[in-house]
C-alpha cells in the first residue's frame, strides 16, 4: 500500500495526554493507512513516498461527528418556518410533526431509496473534513422499518468512505399506532427490536429519547437495560428540554454518552463527571431551534468533564452536515475556546463513539484520518464561518477530497 509523506504543516493539532495540542514544523508519515511517525520538518526521506505539501497551513485529525439522524427520507422546512412564526419544537411535535412526520415518510421509502437519500449527505460531510459519522436509526419505530433504516446504514457505511457507527434508536418517539399502549411498544422495542438488532449486528450502540413528553426516566433504564444486556453500548438524548434526571441515569447505567444536556442540573453534571460519562453538546440544534438557552458547556469544563460537540444533523432540528459551523456556534454560545471546539469534535467525539484508540488524534499508531485545511491556524475556522475551509481530506491513508478552487 502507499506511503504518504505530508510535508510543511504549520500548525498542527494532535492529543497528548488526554488533551489536544499544538504543534509546529512537523511533518507526518503514512504508511498502511496509519500514522508511522510524527516529526520534525525535513526528517523524514521523500523516497519512495508521495508528497503532500501542506504549504504552511493547519493540519487536524479528521473530523468525528458522534450524534447524527442521518437515515431520514424527506424534509420537513415547513417546521422551520412555523418555529420563525413562534410554534415551539415540542408544540409541533404534539400536533403531528416533529419526529411522527420523519417516520411517516420513512416507512414509504425501500431501502434501495435510503441509500440514495442518504448517500449525497454523507459525501457532503466527508468534504466538510467528517471522517466519522455516528448515525441513529429512529425514523422507523416498527421492527421492519427500523430494520430497513439499519441495513440502509450497513450498505453505506460499505459502500463509500466515511466510517459509519450505527446505534439503534427505536425508543426516539411511540409511533402512532401505539399512543395509547406505551407498554405495549416498549415490550416490542425490548422483545424484538433489540434481539433482531444485535442477532444481525446492525448496531454498536442503543439510544433513547429520555424526555418529558416522550420517554421517562423509569421507562428508560427497562430499554437500556435491556439493551446493555444484549450488549450494546447506551447513549441518551438526556435533558435537551427539561431536567428529567436523564443525566442521573446515563451515569447509572455507565453509558457511553450523555447527549443534549441543555437543562442539565449540577447534580446530573456530577454524576456524568463521577461515572466517567462523556458529554456530546449539541449547539447547532441550539442555534436551529432558535432558543438563547444553551447547554452549560463551562460549568461542565469546570467540572473536570470534556464535552464533545455534534451536528445532530437531522430534518427538524438541525440541517447541517458541516461541523465546521458547529465549532462557530460552540464558541460564540457554549464560550468554548477554538482549541477546546476541535478537541471536542477530535478527541472528545472518538470517546464518545468508544473509539479513542484509532481516530480523533494524530499520534503513532492511529488511522490516517486527515484533514489539512485552507488557513495557518485552527482559530481561524470557527472565525472564518459559514463556507468550507477544508483544502484535502485523507481517510484511511487515501486524499478522497481536494479542494479546486
Ligand atoms: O427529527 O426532530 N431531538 N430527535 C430528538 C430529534 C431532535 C430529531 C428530529
Ligand atoms: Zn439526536
Amino acid at each position: 500500500m502507499n506511503k504518504i509523506l505530508i510535508k510543511n504543516i504549520g500548525e498542527l493539532l494532535t492529543g497528548r495526554n488526554g488533551s489536544l495540542e499544538i504543534l509546529h514544523n512537523k511533518e507526518i508519515l503514512i504508511r498502511e493507512g496509519m500514522i508511522e511517525s510524527v516529526g520534525k520538518r525535513g526528517e523524514f526521506s521523500e523516497e519512495g513516498c508521495e508528497v503532500i505539501d501542506a504549504g504552511n497551513s493547519l493540519v487536524t485529525p479528521g473530523l468525528v461527528d458522534p450524534h447524527t439522524h442521518l437515515v431520514f427520507f424527506g424534509t420537513r422546512e415547513d417546521e422551520f418556518e412555523m418555529r420563525i412564526q413562534g410554534k415551539g419544537y415540542m408544540e409541533i411535535a404534539a400536533a403531528g410533526g416533529g419526529i411522527r412526520k420523519s417516520v411517516k415518510m420513512l416507512r414509504e421509502a425501500s431501502e434501495d431509496d435510503l441509500v440514495e437519500h442518504s448517500l449525497p449527505y454523507l459525501e457532503s460531510m466527508l468534504r466538510h473534513g467528517t471522517t466519522t459519522v455516528e448515525v441513529k436509526s429512529g425514523y422507523g419505530l416498527s421492527l421492519k422499518d427500523e430494520l430497513k433504516s439499519l441495513r440502509a446504514l450497513k450498505r453505506l457505511n460499505e459502500m463509500q468512505k466515511v466510517d459509519l457507527v450505527p446505534t439503534f434508536l427505536g425508543a426516539h418517539e411511540f409511533p402512532d399506532e401505539y399512543r395509547n399502549d406505551r407498554e405495549k411498544y416498549i415490550d416490542l422495542i425490548i422483545n424484538e427490536m433489540i434481539p433482531a438488532v444485535v442477532e444481525e449486528g446492525l448496531a454498536e450502540f442503543c439510544d433513547i429519547f429520555t424526555e418529558e413528553g416522550v420517554f421517562t426516566v423509569s421507562e428508560s433504564e427497562k430499554i437500556l437495560t435491556a439493551a446493555s444486556d444484549a450488549g450494546l453500548g447506551l447513549k441518551l438524548h438526556a435533558e435537551e428540554f427539561e431536567p428529567i434526571g436523564g443525566a442521573e441515569l446515563a451515569a447509572k447505567l455507565n453509558a457511553v454518552s450523555a447527549d443534549h444536556l441543555v437543562a442539565v442540573s449540577d447534580e446530573g453534571i456530577r454524576s456524568l463527571k463521577e461515572a466517567g460519562v462523556t458529554p456530546v453538546l449539541l449547539p447547532g440544534t441550539t442555534f436551529f431551534l432558535g432558543s438563547d438557552v444553551y447547554a452549560p458547556a463551562r460549568k461542565m469544563i469546570d467540572a473536570g468533564l470534556r464535552p464533545a460537540i455534534a451536528t445532530d444533523f437531522n430534518p427538524g432540528s438541525s440541517m447541517t452536515e458541516s461541523l465546521q459551523i458547529i465549532l462557530t456556534i460552540a464558541c460564540l454560545k457554549l464560550k468554548l475556546t477554538p482549541l477546546e471546539a476541535f478537541e471536542a469534535v477530535t478527541l472528545n467525539a472518538a470517546k464518545a463513539l468508544n473509539r479513542s484508540d484509532s481516530i480523533g488524534s494524530l499520534d503513532i499508531g492511529m488511522k490516517a484520518d486527515i484533514v489539512i485545511w485552507n488557513a495557518d491556524n485552527h482559530k481561524q475556522i470557527p472565525y472564518h464561518y459559514g463556507v468550507n475551509n477544508v483544502r484535502t481530506v485523507i481517510k484511511g491513508g487515501d486524499v478522497v477530497f481536494s479542494f479546486s478552487g
